[in-house]
C-alpha cells in the first residue's frame, strides 16, 4: 500500500506490435516498473497454479482471461513494488479488463501508448518469433488479431476520447520506434 498515488502507464497494441521490446527500453532509460500482463499469466501457468490450466487454454484460444484473475496479478505485483511508476503492458484489453482495473485499483492511467502496426507485418514478427509461445501458431494469431480489432480498440478509442492516447508508428527499426517514444516520458520527467 503507497501513500503516493502511483503513475501508470498502458502499453497497448495489437499481438507482435512490439510492446514488450519497447518496455525493456523504457524501463531502461526512464526507470519505470514493468508489468506485462501476458508475463503475469504466463508464470501462473508455469507455477501450477489453480487457475493455470483455465489460464493456458484461454491463452491457446487467444482468448482473454477473465478481469479478475489478471487484475488481482497486477495488483499483487503493485502492492509489492518500491517504484510507484508503472508500466503495464498487453493490458487493459477489453472495456470490461479496463472498468475492472478502475474499480479494483482505484486509479486511471497517465499515459496510454499505443502501437499501431499493420496486421501483416505482426504476423510476420510473431510467425518468426520462435521463442516456444503457446500462442504463436498461424490459427491462434488469426485469433488474437481478431480479438484485438473486436474488444481492444475500443479501449484504445475511450483512450483517445480522454485525450489520454499517445499513438506511435510502430514499423521501422526497434530505435526509431522508441525516438517516438522517448519525448512522451521526457515531458512527464519535465
Ligand atoms: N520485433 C519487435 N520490434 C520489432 C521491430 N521494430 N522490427 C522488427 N521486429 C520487431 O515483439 C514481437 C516480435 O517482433 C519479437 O520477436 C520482436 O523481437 C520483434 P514483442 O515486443 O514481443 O511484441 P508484443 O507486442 O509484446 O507481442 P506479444 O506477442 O507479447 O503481444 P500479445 O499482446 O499478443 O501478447 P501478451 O503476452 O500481451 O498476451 C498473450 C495472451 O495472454 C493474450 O492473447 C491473451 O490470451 C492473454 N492475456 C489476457 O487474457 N489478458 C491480459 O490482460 C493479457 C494477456
Ligand atoms: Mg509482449
Amino acid at each position: 500500500p503507497k501513500e503516493k498515488t502511483p503513475f501508470i502507464t498502458f502499453v497497448l497494441g495489437g499481438p507482435g506490435s512490439g510492446k514488450g521490446t519497447q518496455c525493456i527500453k523504457i524501463v531502461e532509460t526512464f526507470g519505470l516498473r514493468h508489468l506485462s500482463a501476458g508475463d503475469l499469466l504466463r508464470r501462473e501457468i508455469a507455477s501450477n497454479s489453480a487457475d493455470g490450466a483455465m489460464i493456458l487454454n484461454t491463452i491457446k484460444e487467444g482468448k482473454i482471461v477473465p478481469s479478475q484473475v489478471t487484475v488481482k496479478l497486477i495488483q499483487k505485483e503493485m502492492e509489492s513494488s518500491d517504484n510507484n511508476k508503472f508500466l503495464i503492458d498487453g493490458f487493459p484489453r477489453t472495456e470490461e479488463n479496463r472498468v475492472s482495473f478502475e474499480r479494483i485499483i482505484g486509479v486511471e492511467p497517465n499515459v496510454v501508448l499505443f502501437f499501431d502496426c499493420p496486421e501483416e507485418e505482426m504476423m510476420k514478427r510473431l510467425l518468426n518469433r520462435n521463442q516456444g509461445r503457446v500462442d504463436d501458431n498461424l490459427e491462434t494469431i488469426k485469433k488474437r488479431l481478431k480479438i484485438f480489432e473486436a474488444l481492444s480498440l475500443p479501449v484504445i478509442n475511450y483512450y483517445s476520447q480522454k485525450g489520454k492516447l499517445y499513438t506511435i508508428k510502430a514499423v521501422g527499426t526497434e530505435d526509431e520506434i522508441f525516438e517516438q517514444v522517448r519525448p512522451i516520458f521526457t515531458a512527464f520527467e519535465a
